[in-house]
């Protein structure tokens, strides 16, 4: 194959790859890769199309450089571009920029500062009054946020001076301590959460209510002059003073070098530091410093040649695998978990990692005793990347054969990778089992936490799920660390979690594959436990969201005797099997239709009342805020203004699939 060949066939995959992963994260809201392995990816791909510009397809992502509006904000075009950065991996490629820069300017001097990890916004002063927020989109038009960047305390809404006009830019980011707090409240409510704190910032600056985004705490740095009326400056270096007399937060420390070699000493000092730093950066930037010397260099049609982002690899760390420890989950299936000697990595200590499943071990060949390499997946989760070296005297690590909590064998089922312990009576199960009944988001049982439920379970006080409402409050009283408050305490919380609702007890219930939206569903389907019980294949699956694995799930829970056993012993003891679900659906929200034209399935005001119940709104005119232009038949003017706006228009058929 001749390398033309070869790189066509690497460019159709890595063009497939990378326009998958920008699906996953930007319409999914998923990340399946770390984003220094995204830009290698990318960065290759640009390097074949540049060899071969044939190669270069319009379906490239290489075209796309940011984030595309949705719509769902007013559209501002940007009067200066706002650029990105062509990024460097190694010393090498800053000094290769080097060269191309004092080719031209021997004398260039440059600005190091770091690269915060965040969202790139334009602000707008006139007469030094904050008038324009935005997004940086693709560089060319982004989206008006102005009301959500109000809400940045580090952003002045008025300036020092009154200057006639100026557009700055900045870098919008969540401390990381933010990030946590925000991550461990989600994680109690049972919320997904977010990945990092750049998702997390992505997603509070995108929030219809910038009360939300208020609540977010996000910060700003200020890197750059996009524009200014009524001062001339003539360097970088100057104009991040002046930004910071304006009452600009810039970016935290920035220094100028006279030789590339200082420079790339100080982007190893930055990267020393990066972990020590409370927000996140990933990389450093060079910039020459001279506004006139810029103008001469130039830029591509992507990156100005003047300046370059060096990025750092995500921080490995060796260290040596102790154990592996197995833990039994509320479903049964055993999770290996590697314990290794404690490594400061990505800015925290970590001592431990899920190894996934026996499969994950075998192709790691991960034994105990081992030196392995530790990262941290988008520098927050740690993972086991690779073995170093085995120790001498390793050997394969072989999943028991056991359950370690029970004894009972446990099994693999084909196509599966998780080793499950089928006893229903296991007692790491049932202590997992307890766990998530009592949960906030289950039953809600306050004061019936991991530890006290594993002291009732150790002191025979509790051996089924039932005996929750049965239990020896004098006998409560009086075990260690207890006493008649909390007897107390605990007798109310079980009381009043007899009286939630049936979508609760069925969340509580942990039936596979059934979380908290799905028990709601069911809940709202058939009101009553009994209708559950009762309902067929077909019934179950009529629900919209259910698919075959679900409704399985459901019919095999109920099918089992355990399962009916406990749900009569629950009965009896009075615990409510009904829901009192109020159906409230809103998929309209925020959603503004037009109807134009003779509908014929609907009349007019049934169609409106049908938007307004699912909570949107129903206008007359179409405008950019509208969402959908229903089009029944004749429809005139208003369904070119929708397709010269880019509205979409829908038919009355698929309006009416929408409210199914
Ligand atoms: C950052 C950052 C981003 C201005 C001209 C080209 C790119 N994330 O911290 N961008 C820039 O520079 C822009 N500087 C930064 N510090």
């Amino acid at each position: 194959m001749t390398d033309f060949e070869q790189k066509k066939i690497r460019a159709e995959q890595l063009r497939r790859e990378l326009n998958h992963h920008i699906y996953r994260y930007y319409v999914e809201n998923e990340n399946d890769i770390e984003d220094y392995e995204y830009d290698m990816l990318m960065r290759e791909l640009d390097g074949i199309e540049k060899e071969y510009p044939e190669l270069l397809m319009p379906d490239s992502p290489t075209h796309r450089v940011g984030g595309q509006a949705d719509g769902q904000f007013e559209t501002v075009v940007h009067t200066v571009r706002m650029e990105s950065l062509q990024d460097a991996f190694s010393h090498a490629e800053v000094i290769d920029f080097d060269k191309r820069v004092k080719d031209i300017f021997p004398n260039a001097c440059y600005v190091v500062e770091p690269k915060i990890d965040g969202l790139s916004v334009s602000l707008e002063y006139t007469n030094g009054v904050f008038t324009r927020g935005s997004t940086r989109g693709d560089g060319v038009s982004g989206e008006d946020i102005t009301a959500n960047l109000r809400t940045v305390r580090s952003i002045p809404l008025r300036l020092n001076t009154d200057l006639p006009f100026i557009e700055v830019r900045g870098e919008v980011y969540m401390p990381r301590e933010v990030f946590f707090e925000i991550v461990e409240k989600q994680e109690l409510n049972g919320e997904k959460h977010f990945k990092n704190p750049r998702n997390a910032a992505a997603g509070s600056l995108r929030q219809k209510n910038p009360k939300i985004t208020a609540q977010r705490k996000l910060d700003i740095f200020v890197f750059n002059i996009q524009q200014v009326e009524g001062v001339q400056i003539t360097e970088h270096y100057k104009s991040l003073e002046y930004l910071r007399e304006l009452g600009f937060k810039t970016v935290p420390f920035f220094h100028k070098f006279e030789s590339i070699s200082d420079a790339l000493g100080e982007i190893e000092r930055i990267g020393e530091i990066r972990y020590t730093l409370p927000f996140d950066i990933d990389g450093a930037v060079i910039k020459v410093n001279s506004f006139a010397q810029r103008d001469t260099i130039g830029s591509t049609a992507k990156f100005p040649r003047w300046a370059i982002a060096y990025k750092y690899p995500p921080e490995e760390k060796e260290t040596k695998l102790i154990d592996i420890e197995i833990n039994v989950g509320r479903t049964g299936v055993l999770t290996p978990t590697a314990v290794f000697e404690p490594v400061l990595v990505a800015g925290s200590t970590v001592s431990r990692a899920t190894l996934h499943n026996e499969d994950f071990i075998k192709e790691k060949g991960i034994r105990i005793g081992d030196t392995v390499t530790i990262r941290k997946a988008g520098d927050i989760i740690p993972e086991v990347l690779s073995v170093v070296t085995h120790s001498e005297d390793s050997v394969p690590y072989d999943m028991p054969k056991v359950c370690p909590s029970c004894g009972s064998h446990v099994f693999r089922e084909e196509g599966e990778a998780a080793i499950r312990c089928n006893n229903p009576d296991c007692p790491a199960q049932l202590l997992r089992v307890l766990i998530h009944f009592c949960s906030r988001d289950a039953m809600d049982i306050e004061g019936m936490g991991d530890a006290v439920l594993e002291t009732f379970l150790n002191k025979g006080i509790i051996e089924k799920i039932s005996d929750i409402y049965r239990l020896d409050y004098e006998k409560i009283a009086t075990l260690e660390g207890m006493g008649a408050k909390s007897a107390d305490n605990i007798r109310n919380a079980v009381e009043k979690s007899k009286s939630n609702d049936l979508s609760k007890l069925l969340f509580a219930f942990g039936i596979r594959h059934i979380g908290q939206k799905a028990s709601k569903l069911l809940a709202d389907k058939f009101h009553t436990l009994d209708n559950i019980i009762a309902a067929s294949k077909e019934d179950i699956l009529s629900i919209d969201g259910f698919g075959e694995i679900m409704a399985d799930a459901v019919l095999e829970f109920f099918s089992l005797e355990q399962s009916m056993q406990m749900i009569n012993e629950l009965r009896e003891l009075g615990v409510n099997t009904e829901s009192q679900r109020q159906v409230k659906d809103n998929r309209f929200e925020g959603m503004t239709f037009v109807l134009t034209g003779t509908l014929t399935d609907f009349k007019r005001n049934e169609a409106q009342e049908i938007i307004e119940a699912f909570g949107g709104k129903a206008s007359s005119s179409v405008s950019k805020k509208t969402t959908y232009v229903l089009a029944g038949e004749a429809a005139g003017s208003k369904l070119q203004k929708a397709a010269d706006l880019g509205v979409t228009v829908i038919s009355e058929q698929e309006f009416a699939e929408m409210i199914k």
